[in-house]
């Protein structure tokens, strides 16, 4: 069980325990930041924000930036002062940064240069923007403050530390509040128990520091293991390769369509510094873990994770990955599968995924909050099996089942079956209404370069993989898949306004 003292500050945690002359950050351009140097720039913001900005404990304060050191700092600093960070994403646009900043009741923000335009067009009132980055004299980096060191604030291990966003596939967004021990426990549990990181270790990744998957893969983990991390602004499968390569990365986070997009480059790459590659954000279809495997000898952990609970809560390492399988509960998390009145299904059945362990969700101010916390259980939205060796597999997300002719058909199965053809790119097999039959599945699939638009040869190769009634009646070929900022897919465009 994980325990930590009553007062507790994550930011000065995660500052204070690393030799000064660490690296910690390093772009692809600039000069390395030590521990030292982070820890000093963090206590100047943390002095002109309780200084000048007048920000008091408690205060929410927007971040909002590209990915790099100094977005870091303004978070650390923000905890730090006893603030509260509300992470959002850089692709927000006015209208969704008015409704974040509404919900979480945001009075101040800290906003790259290059960022702040769409948050001034949001025109929030009440809200003072500060920027950083840019050259006039009230930027946040050209203040005026004291060098000397910023006393943490003597926070509650749970004091609210920050409030991250569900990116919302549909409907409103939620606000999740996370509390200062939260950003310990995500460490002390999945990066402590599966990644485990050395202090030498190099970590990278797409996901950005709005979306937790992000934060913690690529500042919490390795500032608590007094690692260091590559903070990329570009970290799309393209840049993601080249900077392996030149800046010897050993620890990878990003979702599964970036593995599988790698493949088609990895020759290129010298990618022998990689170690640990974790995948999340999405299922992990069994095609990719292999073909990532037999290319780069590495074993792709897996795991499922969600902005309610912070981080990945079922995964597994090393001998312990099965393909086309999740993993087990990280340990100081348990889970199950129930129906829906709460009762456990027995092993080999689908059912929803419940979850409960050190942290938990907690919505700001939202009757979704009875739907997804049921009898002290997470009911996380998914549907999954568990086996009877204890390993949890994903069918589908609760919502997505198809039923075809009396039939229930996971998309996800079919998708895995589609993914095994080489010229399949990506896809996404949903079900359109149908009289006859209820519902009939469509593919929606994006082709690997060069590939030519052919439905009868993914049919006939669909036939020999998979019982009949799965074969999608439909094959659309699309450019890309309708996807959040944070790069989950958004079936429901498909479903609604598939034809786009
Ligand atoms: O939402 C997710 O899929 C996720 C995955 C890993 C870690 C954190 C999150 C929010």
């Amino acid at each position: 069980e994980l325990r930590y003292p009553a007062r507790l500050n994550c930011a000065a945690e995660l500052l204070d325990h690393t030799d000064p002359a660490r690296p910690v950050f390093r772009t692809p351009d600039g000069p390395a930041w030590t521990y030292g140097e982070l820890r000093a720039r963090v206590d100047r913001i943390a002095h002109v924000l309780t200084g000048s900005l007048g920000v008091v404990p408690g205060n929410r304060v927007l971040l909002r930036g590209p990915t790099t050191p100094w977005l870091a700092a303004c978070w650390l600093a923000v905890l730090k002062a006893g603030a509260v960070a509300v992470t959002v994403l850089a692709q927000q646009r006015p209208h969704e940064l008015a409704t974040l900043c509404q919900i979480a009741r945001v009075g101040h923000a800290l906003c790259d240069i290059r960022a702040v335009d769409d948050l001034a067009k949001a025109s929030i009132p009440g809200l003072r923007i500060t920027t950083y980055g840019g050259d006039t004299p009230d930027d946040l980096l050209r203040r005026p403050a004291p060098a000397d060191p910023y006393p943490a604030v003597d926070t509650a291990a749970d004091d609210v530390a920050l409030i991250a966003f569900t990116s919302g596939t549909t409907g409103r967004p939620k606000g999740c509040m996370h509390f200062h021990r939260d950003v310990l426990a995500i460490a002390d549990t999945f990066s402590r128990h599966v990644l485990r990181p050395h202090s030498d270790d190099l970590f990278a990744g797409s996901p950005p520091l709005g979306f937790t998957f992000g934060l913690g893969g690529l500042v919490i983990f390795p500032m608590r293991a007094g690692a260091s991390a590559l903070l990329l602004e570009q970290a799309g499968p393209r840049q993601l390769l080249p900077a392996v390569a030149e800046h010897r990365v050993s620890v990878l986070f990003t979702a599964p369509t970036a593995y599988r997009a790698m493949l088609d480059e990895l020759d290129r790459y010298d990618v022998s510094s990689l170690r640990r590659c974790v995948s999340a954000g999405e299922n992990l279809p069994a095609a990719t873990w292999r073909a990532w495997h037999e290319r780069t000898g590495l074993r792709l952990i897996n795991g499922i994770g969600a902005t309610e609970l912070l981080h990945i809560f079922i995964s597994a390492a090393d001998e312990a990955v099965r393909p086309g399988s999740t993993g087990v509960p990280v340990p100081g998390w348990q889970a199950r599968v129930q129906d829906a009145d709460g009762t456990p299904v027995p092993d080999g059945e689908p059912g929803l995924l419940a979850v409960r362990g050190p942290v938990g969700c907690r919505y700001l101010a939202d009757p979704r909050q009875r739907e997804y916390v049921r009898g002290g259980w997470n009911i996380t939205g998914d549907t999954y099996v568990r086996e009877a060796d204890g390993y949890f597999r994903y069918v589908a997300r609760a919502d997505d089942m198809i039923i075809s002719a009396g039939y229930n058909i996971a998309g996800p199965e079919v998708e895995e079956a589609l993914l095994r053809h080489p010229d399949v790119a990506e896809t996404a097999v949903v079900g359109r209404p149908d009289e006859a039959r209820g519902q009939v599945l469509v593919a929606y699939t994006v082709l690997r370069a060069g590939a030519r638009r052919d439905p009868e040869a993914l049919r006939c190769f669909l036939t020999s993989e998979l019982a009949p009634y799965k074969c999608p009646r439909e094959f659309v070929f699309l450019d890309a898949l309708p996807r959040t900022a944070t790069g989950k897919l958004q079936r429901f465009r498909l479903r609604t306004d598939g034809d786009q």
